[in-house]
C-alpha cells in the first residue's frame, strides 16, 4: 500500500436546503450505541444560535445525553464577516478545542491575538478568558469541542496552546507502515489533559482491523476522503463531512476507500478514574 501525499482539505456542512424535487436518500440514524449524522443533513434549518455571539450560527452535532454519550459537546460554528464573541462561554468549568476548517478568525487570550487559518488548532483550558472574532469579509468555520474539565488534586490545569495540523508529525500505529496514523496534539502521558482531540489518517485500503470496544466516548468528524465504518454490528459508508457519535463501549472498526487519505477529527475522553455513583 502506498502513502498518498495529497493536499489536506477540510469538509464543510452542506448548508442550504434540498429541493422539493430531490429524491429522499438520507442515511442519518440514531441507535442505542451510536448516531450517524451525514453531511447532507447539516442544512440551514437545523442550525442554532448562541447568546452573546454575533452573526454566528452553529450545528450542534453532539451534546451530553444521559445514558448515551455524556462527556462532551461538539459544535460546527459558522461565523459570518464581522461576527464573533467577547463572551463565548460562561461555563468556567469547560475546556475547549477549536479546529478551523474555513476562512480565518482571530482568537484572543492572555493579552495576545492569534490569527487562525484552516488546519489551526487551539486548546483553551477551563477558566481561561478568551474572545474570538472574524475580522475578514468572508465566513469562517470551526469545530468547537467542549468538555467539563475534571480537576485532579496535585495536577495543574493545562496551559492554552495553538498549533496546527501541518505542524504535527503524525505517529504511525504499530506495524502499519504508515497506512494508519494519528496526529497527536497533546502528549498522551500528560495527565493534566482529560481529553484528546486528534486527527486519524488512513491511506486508501488501510484498516482498523478489529472491533475496538472501549470505555472512551468518541465524536468522529470526517475531514477528508471516504471509507466504511463498523459501528456496533453495522457497516456504514462514510465520506467527508459526515459525523459519527459513539457512546462508551460502542464497537468500532473501519477501512479506507477512494483515492485520497481518509481523515477524521476524533474526540476521546481519557486519563481519569471512572466516577462511582453509589
Ligand atoms: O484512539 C482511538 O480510540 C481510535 N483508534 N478510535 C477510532 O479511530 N475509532
Ligand atoms: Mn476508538
Amino acid at each position: 500500500m502506498s502513502i498518498i501525499q495529497s493536499k489536506r482539505t477540510y469538509a464543510l456542512p452542506a448548508a442550504g436546503l434540498p429541493s422539493q424535487t430531490e429524491r429522499f436518500a438520507d442515511r442519518a440514524i440514531f441507535t442505542n450505541a451510536y448516531a450517524f449524522i451525514p453531511r447532507t443533513v447539516m442544512t440551514d434549518i437545523v442550525t442554532s444560535n448562541l447568546p452573546f455571539w454575533e452573526k454566528t450560527r452553529l450545528w450542534v452535532i453532539a451534546r451530553p445525553l444521559t445514558g448515551f454519550s455524556e462527556s462532551f459537546s461538539h459544535y460546527i460554528m459558522e461565523v459570518s464577516a464581522g461576527g464573533g464573541s467577547d463572551r463565548p462561554d460562561d461555563n468556567i468549568n469547560s475546556e475547549h478545542v477549536i479546529f478551523i476548517v474555513d476562512g480565518s478568525i482571530e482568537l484572543k487570550y492572555e493579552g495576545m491575538t492569534h490569527v487562525l487559518q484552516p488546519g489551526s488548532y487551539a486548546y483553551l483550558p477551563a477558566g481561561l478568558s478568551w474572545q474570538i472574532h472574524n475580522k475578514t469579509n468572508k465566513k469562517a468555520v470551526f469545530h468547537w469541542i467542549r468538555k467539563r474539565y475534571i480537576d485532579v488534586e496535585g495536577i495543574d490545569r493545562p496551559q492554552a496552546f495553538i498549533t496546527s495540523d501541518e505542524e504535527i508529525i503524525p505517529v504511525s500505529m504499530p506495524d502499519t507502515n504508515g497506512v494508519w496514523q494519528t496526529s497527536l496534539f497533546v502528549d498522551p502521558f500528560d495527565m493534566s489533559h482529560d481529553m484528546h482531540v486528534t486527527i486519524v489518517t488512513f491511506q486508501p485500503g488501510g484498516v482498523l482491523p478489529f472491533a475496538e470496544t472501549h470505555v472512551m466516548e468518541h465524536g468522529l468528524y470526517v475531514l477528508q476522503g471516504r471509507g466504511a465504518y463498523y459501528l456496533n454490528g453495522d457497516w456504514r459508508e462514510v465520506e467527508e463531512g459526515d459525523y459519527m457519535w459513539l457512546r462508551a463501549f460502542c464497537p468500532q472498526a473501519c477501512y479506507a476507500a477512494g483515492d485520497r487519505p481518509f481523515r477524521y477529527l476524533l474526540y476521546k475522553d481519557v486519563n481519569r478514574h471512572m466516577p462511582l455513583h453509589l
